[in-house]
């Protein structure tokens, strides 16, 4: 059985468990990091010298972090063809979606947007800043929603890894009630999204413990 440390409301524990729930693989979650804490222990940083969720434990006791790393392990290990292509041209195609969205797509909006508005108390929220955050990550969801227009999935016709680094982000995204740009093709595709079984559980997660937390 894998063992998956990391808080469920983490975005980067989100991605990796829809990872393994889509998969269908046999798990068992510790909840640890911010106020829950367990991240300091020696124990963790034997597993994570970068203190970091999530962490995922092999069957065989290895551990393993960095999201993007886990899961393409996963998706070798587990995943279909289409899921993670063998090809390297495939894979690679697969690849260049999954890191645009982790470098341009989570990274201009977990920190940026989502800590800025509902992780930060309304006195202490700088809009001026929010509005320019929220601008540089709509122009990166901009080209998703072109691509959105003529492909099912990021990728094409199959739902890939690359939707699982794009997708996690989109539920904290559309339910927050922050004033959208509309981009109709990618709230298609996140209703495509919500009505997958590891999506629910594992993305469309409450997200009130972390309200006005700065
Ligand atoms: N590059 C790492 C980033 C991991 C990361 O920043 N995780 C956050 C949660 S999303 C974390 O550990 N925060 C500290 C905490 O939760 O206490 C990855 O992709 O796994």
């Amino acid at each position: 059985m894998l063992t998956v440390f990391g808080r469920k409301t983490s975005s980067n524990v989100q991605a990796l468990m829809w990872g393994v729930g889509e998969l269908g693989l046999a798990y068992e979650r510790h909840d640890c990091g911010e106020v829950i804490g367990g991240l300091d222990t020696p124990e963790f940083q034997a597993m994570n010298p970068h203190r970091r969720i999530p962490v995922l434990v092999l069957e065989n006791g290895e551990a393993l972090f960095e999201t993007a790393a886990i899961l393409r392990f996963l998706a070798g290990r587990n995943g279909s063809e289409t899921f993670w292509p063998a090809d390297p041209v495939a894979r690679a195609k697969v690849d260049m979606w999954a890191d645009w969205a982790k470098n341009d797509i989570a990274a201009n909006f977990t920190g940026p947007v989502f800590w800025r508005t509902t992780r930060t108390a309304p006195e202490r929220q700088d809009s001026a800043a929010i509005a320019l955050a929220l601008e540089n990550f709509e122009a990166e969801l901009a080209t998703a929603d072109t691509r959105l227009a003529e492909h099912s999935y990021l990728c094409g016709a199959h739902f890939t890894l690359a939707d699982i680094m794009f997708g996690h982000v989109l539920y904290r995204y559309f339910d927050t009630g922050l004033a959208r740009k509309p981009t109709p093709n990618v709230l298609k595709y996140y209703e495509k999204l919500a009505q997958r079984p590891a999506y629910q559980e594992h993305v469309m997660v409450s997200y009130d413990a972390l309200r006005n937390t700065f």
